[in-house]
């Protein structure tokens, strides 16, 4: 063992150096960032309010249509995270703009998708020949591998809030995609097919599911609006969280995707929210009402139809002047499944 610390660190950095060339490197040099002492995520606070976003969605508008697009989507891109289209590490989020009479071609992917609708009605998105219309509000879900392709044959611009577990794919370098060759899917099914099937407490008789995925492709905001206001009158509020729900796939009572959840939450009048914290980087959108949350150092007054991220292990509290519904969503099932998940809250 040499003792005269300068010869020891010139002769380690000539090891490093011998040793590179052989693709080898030292793990004492970067043991502590591997396995850190607790989540250090690159990913920052951020806030999208959206009258700030809604109109360079109109300028991208006149710049390209949703056929040349294939998807008008501006990327919501966490700040920390520049360059790798994500909005947490394992996720990604954009805006989506359909203009009446458009169509986005369809196509499939192996990445996993939801969307939010924010503004406008009378558009489709089209899964395995069923057509659903959306509304604002409604929670939308595209399964993995499925054609889909979106339409407006209404009257009104039509915005919603697209959630891909596109990073987190590409982490395990296990993407595929293809086009249609048509513009459009066929319709073979009539609207609402999936709903009556699934999303009536039924199921087909002796249905076993066949994917992880939900068969039930949309969650309208009507009846989830109802369960929130039931609930509110009910209690108990959660001292964190207000009034929350997640989503559920109703053929196995889990998740609606294997790598995405999504959660929404009423927050009553008044609601000052005590703080917590959980492994799983969350995305919210406001839906209703005005309110602030506190997300690390970060304050961020919101209203209707902003965007804003929390990154993992980052606390978050929120409040509401005014009754407030919040959509989420994260890579909370994927963290459970690999046994990870961790929450914290403030007593
Ligand atoms: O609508 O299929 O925001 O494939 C990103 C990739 C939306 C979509 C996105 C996509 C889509």
């Amino acid at each position: 063992m040499v003792s005269n610390p300068t010869s020891v660190s010139a002769e380690r950095a000539e090891f490093y150096r011998r040793i590179e060339r052989d693709h080898l490197t030292p793990l004492w040099e970067v043991l502590g960032s591997l396995v850190p002492k607790q989540p250090d995520s690159p990913s920052l606070p951020a806030h999208w309010p959206y009258s700030k976003v809604r109109p360079f969605l109109m300028d991208a508008a006149r710049l390209i249509t949703a056929r040349e697009a294939e998807r008008r989507v501006l990327v919501l891109e966490n700040p920390g995270l520049r360059g790798s289209s994500s909005i947490t590490r394992p996720l990604y989020a954009g805006l989506q703009l359909i203009l009446p009479g458009e169509v986005a071609p369809s196509h499939r992917h192996t990445q996993s998708a939801l969307r939010f609708v924010l503004e406008g009605t009378g558009a489709y998105t089209a899964v395995d020949g069923e057509r659903t219309t959306m509304h604002p509000g409604d929670f939308i879900v595209t399964p993995s591998w499925t054609f889909h392709d979106h339409g407006n044959p209404g009257e009104e611009p039509v915005i919603w809030l697209d959630g891909l577990d596109i990073p987190l794919v590409a982490f395990f370098d296990a993407g595929f995609s293809e086009r249609y060759g048509e513009e459009s899917q066929p319709v073979t099914k009539a609207e609402d097919d999936a709903l009556a099937r699934y999303g009536k407490n039924l199921l087909p008789f002796e249905y076993a599911p066949r994917s992880p995925t939900t068969p039930l492709l949309s969650y309208p905001y009507g009846s989830t609006r109802e369960a929130l206001e039931r609930l509110r009158r009910q209690g108990p509020v959660d001292a964190c969280h207000g009034v929350k729900l997640q989503y559920t796939n109703p053929a196995t009572g889990g998740y609606p995707m294997p790598t995405i959840g999504a959660f929404v939450q009423l927050l009553p009048r008044g609601f000052r929210g005590r703080g917590q914290r959980s492994t799983d980087g969350t995305v919210f959108c406001v839906v209703e009402g005005h309110g602030q949350s506190r997300v690390g150092d970060s304050v961020f007054e919101w209203g209707p139809k902003d965007v804003f991220v929390v990154p993992a292990w980052c606390r978050v509290a929120h409040e509401a002047g005014e009754e407030s519904v919040l959509f989420s969503f994260s890579d909370r099932p994927a963290q459970k499944f690999f046994g990870l998940f961790r929450e914290e809250r403030e007593p």
